[in-house]
């Protein structure tokens, strides 16, 4: 017997346990003998029934992803699943840890399943750009109802145990020793004699579905699938599920499968899926980690209070210090508010609630931050005040503990040299809100310790974050390129185009809005300021300023918002304005199309990664990636702007950038020299696009 699939004779009990760390992926080698397995044990008459499990710390969570895109071997998933439902003895899986994907379809196959209670079941592929290609489309609809189903394969989210028992999905929940219970249940059930029913003939539940409200929901979900082909194909599948014969929805299923796992959208969500996981991953020699176990935050305002939320709902106790009792018991209750909303939202029980709160501690004295083993700074954004900070900090932390400034923007080798200490100094850029944004930059600076980086990257990933670990430059990775990104914005409208049809390119595009709508929602005010420190000037934004257009919160910005509406709409002062600037400036307008938006805003983007790659403030070009979607917006299905570099074409880009620059003259149009490479070769040093 191989070694990635045993079996064993338990009493009657036939076991095949899957055995492929580290998540039980169904690759190659574990399909044929799965398959040759099964195939012996269909016709064995010892075994009265057959208990599929897993050995480690899953179920198969999946069909093994780097085997998509290269020739398909032999046995695939849906032949093993095809054999299963030819077993007339009952066949069992019991499932800990993850069934996902390929995994509950396997499960599927089988005529029961059983789940330990902490277990999760689910089909994740619509978050890779894929619909379930292992019958999932066709087999789940008959055991939870076709609209339950739906909501499961197109959100990709997975479920618990209970709930799964609750909607017909898993037959037993046990709590103790699954293999053994699964067993048993398996004897059981041979005992009390078939026929067993495969999942494919048990029609009742589908049956049941009500077209109308089906349809409803199935109209809602593709309103938000925003140009992602996947959930759209998802859809399809389901329906063909209810309308279509069994064989035929599942002959149907397979043709959608293979359209989306040779295209571009897929391709770039499996490239997300990888880099997420290498970003967390410091270059270099693994290093010990060091112990965090209480965490202080510096600063109640709306920053702290969301990174200390953010480490509350990871379950570690949080110190939160502010200078004075009452900006401390501002930021504790607006705390307290954000969940109670959570609470009346139905996001968060009240148990959870509760013991959330209990985490935290409030204090003005920075003595009481002598105990914490990861110390984050989030007050003003202002150099002297950071570094007085430090300097207190410095006084009262406990040797070996990370000291990390909150900072989007200043230089950390600075901040660190504030202390006696910068080793243990390194920069965390979280996203407001700190509690929802998914994204960490963890900024290393030139003394940071590599346990220190380490040991950082782990906890972002235990509070639920994806981190990427980048080095000190103005705006770090995201915010320096979102400069870059931006820098032709006032020229666009200048010569030519509108806030809405600059909007309208990047939405079209697959953003969730474009940047004259997110600078409203943002308030403008941000940036006048920001241009003020630094001497610089906008002319049409600075002027919407000093008339006090900040934006949503003041009613009007780069739109007009009717009394309270989040709406934007086109406001002709707005283009006026415009209009008389450029007159001013003696810059004739002209009608811009949207392909010139995208290339004179995001083909600057792109350079300014190639440049932050070649001056290794990124260590590679799938980090920037991982920036760029889980902190930005960047479309998902385009990948990131490294990988979508890719799919435009790097010769293309180099052309257009060249023409530009020669027309402009601004240097944010030469291209980096790694762009003219990526160009020649399609890749960014051995990442390839
Ligand atoms: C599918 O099933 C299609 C079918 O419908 C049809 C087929 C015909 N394959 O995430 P982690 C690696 S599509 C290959 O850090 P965790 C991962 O890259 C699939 N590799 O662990 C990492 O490698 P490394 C549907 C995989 O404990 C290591 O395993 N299933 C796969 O935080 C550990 O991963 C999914 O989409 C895979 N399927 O989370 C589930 N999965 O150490 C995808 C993981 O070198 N997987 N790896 O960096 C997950 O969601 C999480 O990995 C899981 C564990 C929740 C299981």
């Amino acid at each position: 017997m191989s070694s990635s699939v045993n079996v064993a004779n338990e009493n009657g009990v036939a076991v095949v346990m899957i055995d492929n760390p580290p998540v039980n992926a169904l690759s190659f080698h574990v399909r044929e003998p799965l398959y040759e397995a099964l195939a012996a044990l269909r016709d064995d008459a010892t075994a009265k029934a057959i208990v599929i499990a897993c050995a480690g710390r899953t179920f198969v969570a999946g069909a093994d992803i780097t085997e998509f895109g290269k020739p398909v071997q032999q046995p695939e998933l849906r032949a093993i699943v095809a054999l299963l439902e030819t077993i007339a003895k009952p066949t069992v899986a019991a499932i800990h840890g993850t069934a996902l994907g390929g995994g509950l379809e396997l499960a599927l196959g089988c005529h029961f399943r059983v789940a330990d209670q902490g277990a999760k079941l689910g089909l994740p592929e619509v978050k890779l750009g894929l619909l379930p290609g292992g019958g999932g489309t066709v087999r789940l609809p008959r055991l939870v109802g076709a609209t339950k189903a739906l909501g499961m394969i197109v959100s990709g989210t997975p479920i618990s145990a209970s709930e799964a028992k609750t909607a017909g999905l898993v037959d037993a929940v046990f709590d103790g020793d699954l293999l053994a219970e699964g067993i048993r249940f398996a004897r059981e059930m041979a005992a009390a004699g078939g026929p067993f029913t495969p999942v494919r003939e048990r029609n009742g539940r589908l049956a049941e579905t009500e077209p109308a409200a089906f349809d409803r929901q199935a109209a809602e979900l593709a309103k938000k699938a925003r140009g992602l082909e996947a959930p759209l194909a998802c859809i399809e599948a389901v329906r063909n599920a209810i309308t279509l014969p069994f064989d035929e929805a599942l002959a149907a299923e397979r043709q959608l499968f293979l359209k989306l796992v040779s295209g571009d959208q897929s391709r770039a969500q499996r490239h997300l899926f990888f880099a997420e996981r290498e970003a967390a991953k410091v270059p270099g020699k693994d290093p010990q980690r060091r112990k965090i176990a209480r965490v202080g935050i510096i600063g109640a305002g709306t920053m702290g209070g969301g990174i200390a939320m953010a480490f509350a709902n990871g379950g570690f106790p949080v110190i939160l210090l502010e200078t004075s009792e009452e900006a401390l018991q501002r930021g504790l209750s607006m705390i307290e508010k954000n969940y109670a909303v959570s609470v009346s939202r139905g996001s968060l029980s009240e148990e959870a609630r509760q013991q959330r709160l209990g985490l935290f501690k409030g204090s003005t004295d920075y003595a009481d931050l002598a105990d914490c083993d990861l110390v984050i700074e989030a007050v003003f954004e202002d150099m002297a005040v950071k570094k007085q900070v430090f300097g207190k900090l410095d006084a009262v932390a406990r040797p070996g503990a990370i000291l990390a400034t909150n900072t989007s923007y200043l230089d950390v080798n600075e901040i660190a040299a504030s202390t006696a200490r910068p080793q243990d100094v390194l920069g965390m850029h979280f996203f407001s809100p700190a509690n929802v944004m998914k994204l960490l930059e963890i900024v290393r600076a030139e003394q940071t310790a590599p346990d220190a980086l380490a040991t950082v990257a782990e906890l972002a990933r235990r509070i639920g974050k994806v981190a990427v670990v980048v080095g000190v430059c103005h705006g770090f990775v995201g915010n320096r390129m979102l400069s870059a990104r931006g820098a032709e914005n006032e020229f666009l409208l200048l010569e030519g185009a509108t806030p809405s049809q600059v909007d309208k390119a990047f939405t079209d595009f697959g953003w969730p809005m474009g940047p004259f709508q997110m600078g409203d929602l943002a308030g403008l005010d941000i940036g006048w300021r920001n241009r003020k420190a630094r001497g610089l000037t906008a002319v049409v934004a600075d002027t919407l300023c000093e008339q006090g257009r900040f934006g949503q919160k003041t009613g009007s910005g780069w739109y007009r918002y009717e009394s309270g509406s989040r709406e934007p709409a086109a406001d002709s002062d707005v283009e006026e304005l415009i209009r008389a600037k450029a007159a001013a400036l003696g810059i004739a307008r002209r009608e811009i199309a949207a392909d010139e938006i995208i290339e004179r805003t995001l083909y600057p983007l792109v350079n300014e990664g190639a440049r932050i790659l070649e001056e290794g403030v990124a260590a590679r070009a799938s980090d920037i990636d991982v920036v760029w979607v889980n902190g930005y917006g960047f479309p998902i299905g385009k990948g990131g702007p490294m990988f979508w570099a890719g799919l435009e074409g790097g010769a293309r880009i180099v052309e257009r950038l060249e023409h530009w620059h020669e027309r402009t003259g601004r240097p944010i149009f030469e291209p980096a020299s790694l762009l003219r490479r990526f160009a020649e070769t399609g890749s960014w040093e051995g990442v390839d696009c």
